[in-house]
């Protein structure tokens, strides 16, 4: 068992980011199990859940574009996504084999004007969800990421939290990737400029 300084955090294992979703990841189902059995190491476990209103500012078809093209927004380049996670809907929900007894669940993009990758700040990088408070309150300080996507939501809230003072693992065993562009392995090289132990 991991000391209780320790939490682990499951980036948004989400029907819409698993094989069949709005905005699926290869392979995004396959990390369900080990990440199951990962948490029974954790005395404390917080999974994060994308979580958008309908006609939300990050989705394509709110700006009558392309899904995966990009836009400028006031706090900087945007992708637009095909519609995903919205609130409440049968994509937004965990998937159906995933561990869900974590002490928290912190949702975030439900902001209609601003995206959310991070768990820690909206993607103006000043707007905080809460959960450093949350943490710090309780002590933790060491945190290992697992889950969806390695190279954005995983990659940012990863990065965020190095930044924060945070001791940063993340197990890309326990991760899969969207992998635009070359954004996969921009987030890897990323991760580790920020100090972010990638395994
Ligand atoms: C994510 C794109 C849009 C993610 C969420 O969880 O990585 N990616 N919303
Ligand atoms: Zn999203």
């Amino acid at each position: 068992m991991r000391a209780a300084n320790e939490a682990l955090i499951v980036i948004d294992i989400q029907n819409d980011f698993c094989p069949g979703g709005a905005l699926a990841v290869t392979g995004g189902d396959e990390i369900v199990p080990g990440v199951n059995a990962l948490m029974a190491d954790f005395a404390s476990v917080i999974l994060t859940q994308d979580w958008h209103p309908a006609g939300h500012s990050s989705f394509a078809s709110t700006h009558d574009a392309a899904p995966f093209s990009a836009t400028e927004m006031p706090y900087g380049t945007q992708v637009l996504w095909p519609d995903h996670c919205i609130q409440g809907s049968d994509g937004a929900a965990f998937h159906k084999n995933l561990v869900t007894t974590g002490d928290l669940i912190i949702r975030k993009g439900f902001n209609p004007l601003i995206d959310s990758y991070s768990a820690f700040f909206e993607n103006d990088h000043v707007t905080p969800t809460g959960l450093e408070g949350y943490l710090r309150t309780r002590g933790i300080d060491t945190l290992t990421l697992v889950g969806l996507a390695t190279d954005f939501c995983v990659n940012f809230s990863a990065v965020d939290a190095a930044k924060l003072g945070f001791k940063v693992t993340v197990r890309t065993d326990l991760c899969r990737a969207i992998d635009m562009d070359g954004s996969l392995a921009a987030a890897l090289s990323g991760m580790t400029a920020a100090g972010v132990e990638v395994l």
